[in-house]
């Protein structure tokens, strides 16, 4: 049985990343077996809370406001309305809700309390909870602990090196601290990337190591290829190949066995061969719903159809850990501290994101 490491060095994850492909492939299936039903992936539903007009600058993302891309924006949407998207979710076999605002941290006051309300709410559904709200700190994760929230997304996004190349509004040491705060809590920590933003193998090499090396690891690690936006500084990047995805994929797989992989963003450039693929090759979660946050995804009843033809099954609810218990706001123990978080801004310049910002303004 392939034990759990912590200890991955960047050369040994590439000459993994770079083995004959068929070798690879064993290697990833063979671990995954180990650790995992290979005929079980977990579905979550992404809905994005609040969309667009996001302060920071990262380089891929379609709700930043300093780039002109054709996105919708909306206030942070209401309890209601959550909760009867996730019950849509639910009778369409998704096990978790994972909610998403376009914030750069999570402020104290009365958005916060709403999402707490909303983790509730989706929790008493009896459906996994995960919110990706940009960086926490440790009382906003307790507070979120409290409310019944199973998972935190937040990624790493690509190498320290290379990250530096994409976003300057915020520091890579940010994502670690916050990653951190949420692991202080029971909820699970859900960290990632993406690939196809120009980086080189290295990067993606260095994420893994910046991710496996975590302690524990992360329950779940998704794996995005870019969807390139229009208007995004990263518009003109070419799509992934499906043979990078696999072997990020089975890398992944390799490194973090008893990790939950999510084939995530990309999946409407992939065919179902290169699907079936990623999923032999140890992904076993992935996102369904026709829109991720802001982009398409495949529809469900189409997923649904693959998973037939392919005999997966979709995952149930707490299979991996008991449900978190609610606490009403009411009898909180964790009080609003109104904090005031400095987080980091570098503010070095990227060549292409000033680009994309000077030609946002001339259209707008
Ligand atoms: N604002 C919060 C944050 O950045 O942490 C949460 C939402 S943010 C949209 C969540 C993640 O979506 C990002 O970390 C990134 O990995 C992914 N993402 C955003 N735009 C993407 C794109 N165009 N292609 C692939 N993944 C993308
Ligand atoms: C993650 O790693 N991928 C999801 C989820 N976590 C929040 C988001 C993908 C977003 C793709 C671009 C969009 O739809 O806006
Ligand atoms: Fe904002 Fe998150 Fe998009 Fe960055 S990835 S611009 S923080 S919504």
């Amino acid at each position: 049985m392939s034990e759990v490491r912590h200890n991955w060095t960047k050369e040994e994850i590439l000459e993994i990343y770079n083995k004959p492909l068929m070798e690879l492939l064993y290697e990833a299936a063979t671990t995954h077996r180990e650790h995992h039903d290979p005929n079980t992936v977990q579905v979550s539903t992404l809905l994005s809370i609040k969309t667009g007009g996001c302060p920071e600058d990262c380089g891929y993302c379609p709700q930043a406001a300093r780039y002109h891309t054709d996105i919708e924006g909306n206030d942070l949407m209401s309890v209601q309305q959550v909760k009867a998207q996730a019950l849509r979710a639910k009778s369409s076999g998704s096990s978790r809700v994972c909610m998403g605002a376009a914030w750069r941290n999570v402020k104290d006051g009365p958005e916060f309390d709403q999402v707490l309300e909303m983790v509730r709410t989706i929790n008493k559904l009896d459906m996994e909870v995960c919110c990706t709200l940009g960086m926490v700190t440790e009382n906003q994760a307790q507070r979120l602990a409290e409310a019944g929230l199973y998972a935190y997304n937040h990624n790493l996004d690509s190498s320290e090196e290379y990250y530096k190349e994409v976003i300057s509004t915020r520091g890579f040491e940010d994502r670690l601290e916050t990653i951190d705060n949420v692991r202080k809590t029971n909820v699970t920590v859900c960290s990632g990337g993406i690939i196809g933003m120009g980086e080189k193998e290295e990067d993606r090499g260095g994420m893994l190591v910046a991710l496996s090396t975590l302690n524990p690891q992360p329950e779940s690690v998704p794996i995005n290829a870019l969807v390139a936006v229009e208007g995004t500084p990263l518009e003109e990047e070419k799509p992934v190949s499906i043979w990078d995805m696999v072997r990020m994929v089975a890398t992944t797989r390799i490194v973090m066995p008893e990790t939950q992989v999510r084939l995530s963003a990309g999946r409407t450039q992939m065919t179902r061969e290169g699907q079936a693929m990623c999923f032999f090759a140890g992904a076993n979660s992935i996102f369904a719903g026709d829109k991720l946050l802001t982009t398409p995804n495949p529809d469900v009843n189409e997923d649904m159809e693959m998973f037939k033809l392919l005999g997966l099954n979709p995952q149930k609810p707490f299979i991996k850990k008991m449900q978190p218990e609610t606490v009403e706001a009411k009898d909180s123990e964790y009080q609003s501290l109104g904090e005031k978080p400095k987080w980091s801004r570098p503010d070095h310049k990227i060549e292409r994101n000033e680009e994309a910002k000077q030609k946002a303004k001339i259209l707008k």
